[in-house]
C-alpha cells in the first residue's frame, strides 16, 4: 500500500510548454511564418496585438532555461517542435539548422538526465499548407505524416517519448469554428473536416513515427478531454451534455481509440456536413495502438439546453460571436460554481478525478499521463523581486492530490507536467496571463522561479504531497 500523498516510485514529474508560446526568433535559422505568426500579426486578434516573435527567447536562453529544469529537480520535460523550422513550406526534405537546435535542447535535457517529450505539432502550421487549404484539407494529413518522419529520423536515436498532435479540439474548432486561434476561420463544416484530418494526420504520423523509430519508442497523443457536466438532469440538458461530450471528446477517441465516429455525433452534426471528407480506409488509418494517452485538463464545463431566447457564448472558450460546437450552437454554457483563475476557469479538481476515471474505463491497460495542468495568477514580484504565488500551490496541491486519488482508484498514471515552465505567449491572451512555475520579466527576460516552482521541486524531490497547504 502506499503512504497517504506519496505517488510511485518512478513517477514522472515534469513541466511543459510549446514552441510558439516561448521560442522566439521567428525569423532565424529559416524558419517561415505559421498560421499563429500571420494571426498574431492581424490587428485585433490577440489582447494588445502581442506576437510570439520574441516570446521569451528560449531559442537563445534554452541552456540556461534547462540548466534552471535541472535546479527544480524535474525529471521530464515536454516541449514542441516547430513545424515551419524544420519544413518552412511543409513540404520537401528538412532544414538542418532548424533540426539542429532541436539536438541541442534535447543533448542539453539528456545530459542533465531530464526525460525528453517531443510533441510534434502545437499549433503553429506552416502557412503555406493553410494557404494550400489548411486542416480542411486532406493534404495537411499527408504533409503532416511526412513532416513526423523527418523529425523522427532526425531526432529517433535520443527521444523515447513522442506526442503527435496537442489538443487537435482548439486546432480544429478555435481554429475554423469560433476563429479565436488562428487561422481564425469561422466555418462549422470546415471545423468538423479540420477534426477528421487532424484524426487521419495522427494515425499517418503514427505510422511514419513508428516506421522511423526504434522499438523502444512510444508514441502518445494529447487530447484536452473535456469533463462535461449538465446543469441538471432534465432532458434537454443531459442531452445538451452528451453532445457537447461528443464534440469535445468522442470526435477524437472515437475513431483513434475505437476505430469509429459515435453515430450519434454523425447523427447530431448531419445538417453541418455529410462526413464524405472520411473516406475508405481511413478509421483504420487513424485507430492506431498507442503507448500512452496524454490528457490536458484545466476546468470542467457545465451546459443546459438553451432557455428560451437563445444560447450564452460565455463558455470559457474566449469571445466570439460563432460556435466553436458545430450543430450544438444551441447549447448554453454556465460558470461553474467555486473559485476562478484569472483565465475566468473555475478550480475543480473533482474534475481531473473524473477525466482519469473515465480514460481508465474508455481505454483499458493504456497507460495514462497528465501532459498539462496549471493554472494563470496575475503575478508580480514584491519589493525584494520574489513571487508569491499561493493560489498557484494550492491550485497544484488539489490536482495532484485528484491525480493520487485516481492511482488509488486503480488508474495507471505514470506522470504529471505541469503547465507552464516558464510565463509565456498564451495564445489569443498574449502576454496578459501567467501560466509559469517561473516568473519572466518580458523587458528583462530574467527568469525568476516562483514560489510554486519551489514547491513543486519539493514534491518532485520526495514524490509526495505535503499534508496541507
Ligand atoms: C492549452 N479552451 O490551451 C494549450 O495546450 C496550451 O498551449 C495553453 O497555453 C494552455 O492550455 C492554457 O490555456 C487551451 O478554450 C486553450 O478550452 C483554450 C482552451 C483549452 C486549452
Amino acid at each position: 500500500m502506499l503512504e497517504p500523498l506519496t505517488f510511485p516510485a518512478g513517477f514522472l514529474w515534469g513541466a511543459a510548454t510549446s514552441a510558439y508560446q516561448i521560442e522566439g526568433a521567428v525569423r532565424e535559422d529559416g524558419r517561415t511564418p505559421s498560421i499563429w505568426d500571420t494571426f498574431s500579426h492581424t490587428p485585433g486578434r490577440t489582447v494588445g496585438g502581442d506576437t510570439g516573435d520574441v516570446a521569451v527567447e528560449h531559442y537563445h536562453r534554452y541552456r540556461d532555461d534547462v540548466a534552471l529544469m535541472a535546479e527544480l529537480g524535474l525529471g521530464a520535460y515536454r516541449f514542441s517542435v516547430s513545424w515551419p523550422r524544420v519544413q518552412p513550406t511543409g513540404r520537401g526534405p528538412a532544414v538542418q539548422r532548424g533540426l539542429d537546435f532541436y539536438r541541442r535542447l534535447v543533448d542539453e535535457l539528456l545530459a542533465r538526465g531530464i526525460e525528453p517529450a517531443l510533441t510534434l505539432y502545437h499549433w503553429d502550421l506552416p502557412q503555406e499548407l493553410e494557404d494550400a487549404g489548411g486542416w480542411p484539407a486532406r493534404e495537411t494529413a499527408y504533409r503532416f505524416a511526412e513532416y513526423a518522419g523527418l523529425v523522427a529520423e532526425a531526432l529517433g536515436d535520443r527521444v523515447e517519448s513522442w506526442i503527435t498532435l496537442n489538443e487537435p479540439w482548439c486546432s480544429a474548432f478555435l481554429g475554423y469554428g469560433s476563429g479565436v486561434h488562428a487561422p481564425g476561420r469561422t466555418d462549422p463544416a470546415a471545423a468538423l473536416q479540420a477534426a477528421h484530418h487532424l484524426n487521419l494526420a495522427h494515425g499517418l504520423g503514427t505510422q511514419a513515427l513508428r516506421a522511423a523509430l526504434p522499438a523502444r519508442a512510444r508514441v502518445a497523443v494529447s487530447l484536452n478531454s473535456a469533463v462535461v457536466r449538465a446543469l441538471s438532469q432534465a432532458p434537454g440538458d443531459v442531452d445538451a451534455r452528451r453532445r457537447i461530450d461528443n464534440l469535445a471528446n468522442g470526435v477524437f477517441h472515437g475513431p483513434m481509440l475505437h476505430g469509429a465516429y459515435p453515430a450519434d455525433l454523425l447523427a447530431d452534426t448531419a445538417r453541418v456536413t455529410d462526413w464524405s471528407c472520411v473516406r475508405e480506409g481511413d478509421l483504420a488509418a487513424i485507430q492506431q495502438p498507442l503507448d500512452a494517452l496524454g490528457l490536458n485538463y484545466y476546468t470542467p464545463s457545465l451546459v443546459s439546453a438553451a432557455p428560451a431566447g437563445g444560447s450564452s457564448r460565455a463558455d470559457g472558450h474566449g469571445a466570439s460571436d460563432h460556435s466553436p460546437w458545430p450543430g450544438a450552437e444551441d447549447v448554453t454554457f454556465h460558470q461553474t460554481p467555486g473559485e476562478c483563475t484569472d483565465m475566468g476557469w473555475t478550480i475543480d479538481p473533482t474534475g481531473l478525478h473524473e477525466l482519469i476515471m473515465r480514460y481508465t474505463r474508455e481505454a483499458p491497460g493504456l497507460p495514462l499521463y497528465v501532459t498539462e495542468n496549471g493554472a494563470a495568477y496575475d503575478d508580480k514580484p514584491d519589493a525584494e523581486g520574489r513571487v508569491h504565488d499561493p493560489e498557484r500551490i494550492a491550485y497544484l496541491h488539489g490536482h495532484l492530490a485528484a491525480v493520487r486519488r485516481a492511482l488509488a482508484d486503480g488508474a495507471d498514471v505514470r506522470g504529471y507536467y505541469l503547465w507552464s515552465l516558464l510565463d509565456n505567449f498564451e495564445w489569443a491572451y498574449g502576454y496578459s496571463k501567467r501560466f509559469g512555475a517561473v516568473y519572466v520579466d518580458y523587458e528583462t527576460q530574467v527568469r525568476t522561479p516562483k514560489s510554486s516552482a519551489e514547491w513543486y521541486a519539493a514534491v518532485a524531490r520526495t514524490g509526495s504531497l505535503p499534508a496541507a497547504e
